[in-house]
């Protein structure tokens, strides 16, 4: 089952820059920065009451915000909702004809549990479902 909206995450060139201007232009509370390697990702999480904002900067030349940023410059990237039960919302999903980018799990920040749909199944706007880990 969908639970809420975890975070709404925002691809950003210069990290530290949005950094200062998230935490100290909006006021946001600044909670960390996380590398993920295997999405060639760095991460700063800021909490606005029960949801976060993510911002998300590539790590590589060959990141996929990269291309990303490339195409359609900053901007915001996806909105991932809380599952309690990731497996079983991926499987609802797809008999639901949903597409789906990640068919199996795989670990996002906070050693969450993470899988993409297809931004073509929801008006374009690429969204990832997501456990939580440790966060
Ligand atoms: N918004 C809208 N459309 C997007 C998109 C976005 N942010 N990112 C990709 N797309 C589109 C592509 O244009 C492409 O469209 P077509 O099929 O029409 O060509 C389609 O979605 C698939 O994209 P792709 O890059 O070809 O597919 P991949 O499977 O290689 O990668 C994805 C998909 C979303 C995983 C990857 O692009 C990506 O963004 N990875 C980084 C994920 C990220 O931010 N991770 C943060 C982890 C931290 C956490 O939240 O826990």
């Amino acid at each position: 089952m969908l639970k809420k909206i975890d975070h709404i995450a925002i691809a950003v060139e210069n990290l530290e820059e949005e950094i200062e201007r998230f935490r100290d232009v909006m006021g946001l509370e600044y909670i960390g920065t996380e590398t993920v390697e295997e999405q060639k990702v760095k991460v700063a999480f800021f909490k606005i009451g029960d949801v976060h904002i993510e911002l998300t900067a590539p790590t590589a030349d060959d990141s996929p915000v990269s291309k990303y940023l490339a195409k359609r410059g900053p901007g915001i990237h996806h909105i991932a909702i809380e599952t309690d039960d990731l497996k079983q919302q991926i499987s609802d999903f797809q008999k639901k004809e949903v597409r789906m980018l990640d068919n199996e799990p795989r670990v996002g920040a906070h050693n969450s549990l993470i899988a993409f749909a297809h931004p073509k199944s929801f008006s374009g706007v690429l969204v990832e479902l997501k456990e939580s880990g440790d966060k």
